[in-house]
């Protein structure tokens, strides 16, 4: 009997957590394959378990998670939604669902073993580039229907600032539409007409240009809920404050404004694009560094505050007063704690002259579990802690809490361990992304050498992640089904820390201008490198590259 903006945001957690389960389990046979340890039925290859592990981790258990994060905190902080609205998130979740269970079908099926980047001329069934659009128009229609209930809130406080959830979910939705307008463009225009046969070739780096237009906003798509979670709900399980609304704001503003004109510091090695493209696109990216480094500063403040009011004395006795023993912090805490070295590796990657070294190795693929794996992925376990009770009504009890200790350690763990390596073993030159050669290999063998560069302690961290991820959905079952129902006191709120508005700009929450520039930007970044790339293989001219 759960009322429908209770029922929504759990139908959108149901998916990711089935996501989670089968594309650890993806992950786990990836380590095992790339150790020599384990070879595939004919049936399965190397590149549909990796297409599936990517996909289902870093596209679906995010999206669906994110979404119903979305749903459950707008409502929270602008009121229940109204019929219309919860009849359009319904439509939206299911053409999503609709578009996953498409492309799951074609993964699993083998006709799209094209990596979750479907770099061309790589190509799969026209089908799964059927099911992609599908991903993103449900996405959207998830999306417009929260804005609708924004503005009709907004339309009701004329003159006010909305409050600081609602702001960053709009903020979040507005950068996810505009970044998928890439995809939308290289999936309906190149790849479904080449895919079915209706043209005979692709251009392949106005594809993978789009696809990266696309691409790095992506992955702020995953981080800036995380901030969300960051920004307002870890505040209010400390007991603190937001520690300063206008810098929350900003932060968010400046994601939309360069997350996008970016895009092509994924392709620095790409012969197709002029260098002088590359380095504006570089020193844009060095711009959407600020708003993290804001954030870690705002966080610094909001903790060295709250521990200070508890008594913390000295440079560092406040952080001995945060509440360690409530999970629910901790677990985010660790997520950021991973960030830094994260955000650190980010900085290199987006060194010109640094990228040359770490560029289609293993680096990589460290980069990218100590940021979406671990510092987004581990604050979305730490929400669940309390989201899903939340949402059922049921107790997250004593001994849950304990198992969600364990939990988030051996996550920790594994991932210290296998990101290391993968650092370590990408610096010696071990390529990503290849089933040339297991680690047995002779070849490869020169690569590991090192402690921690060896292909053991990648195998280690893989099957101690897999074993937390077992341990994770036992938790999510038994909030979900088995857990006491919380009687009146102990039942979960959602946590929404006080934000003071008296001194936030307007400015800030006019959309009208923050999309009006992120537009310029684009444009300037885009339109020349994009034109000239046309240009070389223009449509018709039979100069299509499909090498
Ligand atoms: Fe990245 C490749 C550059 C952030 C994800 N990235 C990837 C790929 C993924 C990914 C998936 O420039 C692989 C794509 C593929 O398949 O090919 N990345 C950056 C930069 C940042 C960055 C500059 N990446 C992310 C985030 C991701 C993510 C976030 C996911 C969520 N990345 C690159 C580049 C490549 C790349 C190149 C291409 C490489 C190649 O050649 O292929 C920045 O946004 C990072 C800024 C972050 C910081 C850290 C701030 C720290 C904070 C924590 C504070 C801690 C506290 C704890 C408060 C500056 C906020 C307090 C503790 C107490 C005890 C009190």
């Amino acid at each position: 009997n759960l009322p429908n903006d209770r029922r929504l945001p759990l139908a959108n957690t149901a998916v990711a957590y089935a996501a989670f389960l089968i594309g650890t389990l993806c992950g786990l046979l990836q380590v095992f394959i790339r150790n020599d340890a384990l070879t595939l039925p004919g049936w399965l290859d190397y590149y549909q378990i990796l297409t599936a592990h990517g996909l289902l981790l870093a596209i679906v258990f995010t999206t669906f998670f994110i979404f119903a994060f979305f749903q459950a905190g707008t409502s929270k902080a602008l009121g229940q939604f109204g019929p219309r609205v919860i009849l359009w998130n319904w439509i939206g979740f299911w053409i999503t669902l609709l578009g996953t269970l498409l492309v799951v079908v074609m993964v699993v099926s083998g006709q799209a073993s094209v990596l979750y980047t479907f770099y061309a001329p790589l190509q799969a069934h026209g089908l799964f580039y059927v099911g992609l659009a599908l991903f993103v128009i449900g996405t959207w229609v998830q999306g417009f229907a929260l804005i609708g209930h924004y503005v009709k809130w907004r339309r009701a406080n004329k003159g006010q600032l909305s409050p600081l959830f609602a702001f960053m979910t709009v903020a979040t939705i507005i950068l996810w539409v505009i970044a998928c307008l890439g995809v939308v463009a290289t999936v309906l225009f190149q790849f479904i007409p080449w895919a079915f046969g209706w043209t005979d070739g692709i251009n392949v780096e106005l594809s993978r240009s789009l696809f990266w237009y696309f691409g790095h906003p992506l992955v702020y798509f995953w981080l800036l809920p995380a901030y969300m979670a960051w920004y307002v709900v870890v505040p209010k399980l400390i007991g603190g404050k937001v520690f300063s609304d206008s810098l929350a704001r900003l932060s968010f503003v400046l994601f939309i404004l360069f997350s996008i004109p970016v895009g092509f510091h994924h392709q620095l090695t790409e012969p197709g694009i002029a260098s002088f493209w590359k380095f504006l696109q570089t020193v844009l990216t060095f711009m959407v560094i600020i708003p993290s480094l804001m954030t870690a500063f705002s966080l610094f403040a909001t903790f060295e505050t709250r521990g200070r009011q508890l008594g913390g004395k000295g440079l560092f006795g406040w952080i001995t007063k945060l509440p360690w023993k409530d999970v629910r912090f901790t677990s985010i805490l660790i997520a950021m704690l991973f960030f830094i070295p994260g955000g650190a590796g980010g900085i290199i990657n987006a060194s010109f002259q640094m990228n040359e070294l770490v560029h289609n190795t293993l680096w990589v693929v460290g980069h990218f579990h100590i940021t979406v794996g671990t510092p987004v992925a581990m604050t979305f376990f730490g929400l669940t802690f309390w989201f899903i009770p939340y949402l059922t009504g049921r107790q997250f009890t004593k001994n849950l809490q304990r198992l969600a200790f364990l939990q988030i350690f051996t996550w920790s763990i594994g991932m210290l361990l296998m990101s290391t390596a993968q650092h370590m073993l990408g610096l010696l030159g071990a390529p990503r992304r290849t089933a040339y050669t297991g680690y047995a290999h002779e070849d490869a063998l020169a690569w590991f050498e090192g402690v921690l560069s060896n292909h053991v302690i990648m195998a280690v961290g893989g099957s101690i992640l897999f074993l937390s991820a077992l341990l994770l959905i036992y938790i999510v079952i038994q909030l979900w089904w088995f857990a006491p129902v919380s009687d009146q006191e102990s039942k979960m709120t959602f946590p929404m820390a006080e934000s003071d508005v008296s001194g936030t700009p307007a400015l800030l929450e006019n959309w009208k201008v923050w999309i009006g520039i992120a537009f310029v930007l684009i444009a300037l970044a885009y339109t020349i490198p994009l034109s000239e790339i046309i240009q070389h293989a223009p449509p018709g001219s039979g100069r299509f590259q499909t090498w």
